[in-house]
């Protein structure tokens, strides 16, 4: 059962309809409803959880805000309802048939975003990227900028301060730039080999000292010396080297934990669990930190802390403090004016998964990335992981034939020329920001 949250901010608890409701019938109403609310444990998880779980629906939260004789109780609901999500859950405890089945019922309908739970990553290691997140982020900025790209080569890895980039896709929706501070890393390879399939010739980039690094560890933007050393510093007390170490560990599992929802999405459109391992050869992931300072932003006027956009990759795993920033927009063929946007807030410990374009085109439109944007509205600073994992540089996405009989998208190699992977990104990439073109 879906919700649609139409209460506008300021509207009156009580509306019309409920009002016009004679006050015997509103009792009976009220016995009714309040006997199921009790039943999806209101007292212990309040509206939202219920509403998620689809335990009641709008017109039963109507029905009990007319009823609700509390002033502070009746603001409670109508904030909660409005941070009220419809995105199913997956609980991965639950085996990847089970998780199949519900992707499939929620991805048909629409959904491209989900809750993760029951993944098993160590408690410690969530609490170990989002401790060198906050340590990162606290930092002066003389040590920020030594993360900073020092050859366009390096795009999109590094650090960046907040106001400098701006998702360009939604330019109507958005007056002022992006306001986060944002590091991203990837794998060492993950330059060579992005750049070397987009046509850049190999000389060019050892001139850079862009070679073919081997191995899966991480590149840490301006850390290193041309021979890939880590630069000595003069202040080292063992802060930056944990920092790292604690991100490294995070980012091995955010890979391996993509990587089993990918098998439950291969599984949900009836392919077979390994049907995507192909692309992820020599994938191209990447992670980015997000931090979105303390300030308050006014969506309405177009200020956010990231704009509205859609992911690029395959998936993207997303790991959050808990702060509520993140919306999405269930239709994003819908003229700015008029979208709708829905709070999507993790409880703590668990993720957001979400399908990029990538996957979208691949299963031919039937599985939908989401547009979603942050609008930092609290006032608290808010801090943000961002996984996404995306096939090798030299992949090419195309639509897959399904076994539900849409069988449109003809097996790999034939009719229409398909771009590589590396190079739908480089054209996604320059979309975003000069720096990257
Ligand atoms: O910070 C968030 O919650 C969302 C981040 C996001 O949308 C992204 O990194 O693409």
């Amino acid at each position: 059962m879906r919700v649609t949250m139409t209460m506008r901010p300021g509207a009156r608890m009580r509306t019309a309809a409920a009002a016009s409701v004679p006050q015997s019938m509103r009792a009976a109403r009220l016995r009714r409803y309040l006997g199921r609310y009790s039943r999806w444990k209101m007292a212990e998880h309040g509206p939202v959880r219920a509403i998620a779980e689809g335990g009641i629906d709008s017109t039963m939260v109507e029905a009990w805000l007319s009823m609700v004789e509390c002033d502070a109780l009746k603001e409670k609901i109508v904030r909660e309802r409005g941070r009220a999500s419809s995105a199913a859950t997956l609980d991965l405890s639950r085996g990847e048939e089970e998780c199949a089945k519900v992707m499939r019922e929620a991805a048909f309908g629409g959904t491209g975003f989900f809750y993760l739970k029951g993944h098993g990553i160590p408690r410690e290691t969530l609490d170990g990227v989002m401790r060198s997140h906050s340590w990162f982020f606290e930092q002066e900025a003389e040590l920020k900028n030594t993360f900073r790209p020092t050859t366009k080569f390096h795009e999109p890895l590094g650090y960046k301060d907040a106001q400098v980039e701006n998702i360009l896709v939604e330019k109507e929706s958005q007056t002022k730039p992006d306001f986060r501070e944002h590091l991203r890393v990837a794998r060492k390879r993950y330059q060579y080999d992005f750049h070397k399939e987009t046509g850049v010739d190999t000389s060019v980039l050892d001139a850079h000292n862009i070679s073919e690094m081997d191995g899966d560890h991480l590149h840490w933007v301006g850390q290193e010396d041309a021979g890939g050393r880590p630069r000595p510093r003069d202040d080292d007390d063992g802060a930056l080297d944990d920092f790292k170490r604690r991100v490294e560990a995070y980012y091995s599992e955010a890979f391996k934990l993509s990587r089993k929802v990918h098998r439950i999405t291969a599984l949900s459109l009836g392919l077979d669990a390994d049907a995507f391992d192909r692309y992820f050869q020599r994938p191209l992931d990447i992670l980015m930190l997000n931090h979105y300072p303390a300030i308050k932003r006014d969506a309405a006027k177009g200020e956010v802390g990231m704009g509205a956009h859609c992911d690029f990759a395959f998936t993207t795993l997303l790991l959050t403090d808990g702060t509520e920033g993140l919306q999405v927009c269930k239709d994003k063929n819908r003229p700015v004016e008029e979208r709708e946007w829905e709070w999507i807030t993790p409880e703590e410990g668990t993720f957001v998964i979400n399908f990029g374009d990538a996957l979208e085109r691949l299963t031919n439109g039937n599985y939908k990335s989401v547009l979603h944007r942050v609008a930092n509205v609290s006032g608290r600073e808010r801090k943000s992981v961002a996984f996404f994992c995306e096939p090798s540089a030299d992949a090419r996405i195309k639509p897959l034939a399904m076994s539900d009989g849409d069988d449109r998208g003809a097996g790999e190699g034939e009719g229409e020329e398909v771009e590589t992977y590396a190079r739908y990104l480089k054209r996604r990439f320059s979309g975003i920001s000069e720096d990257l073109q």
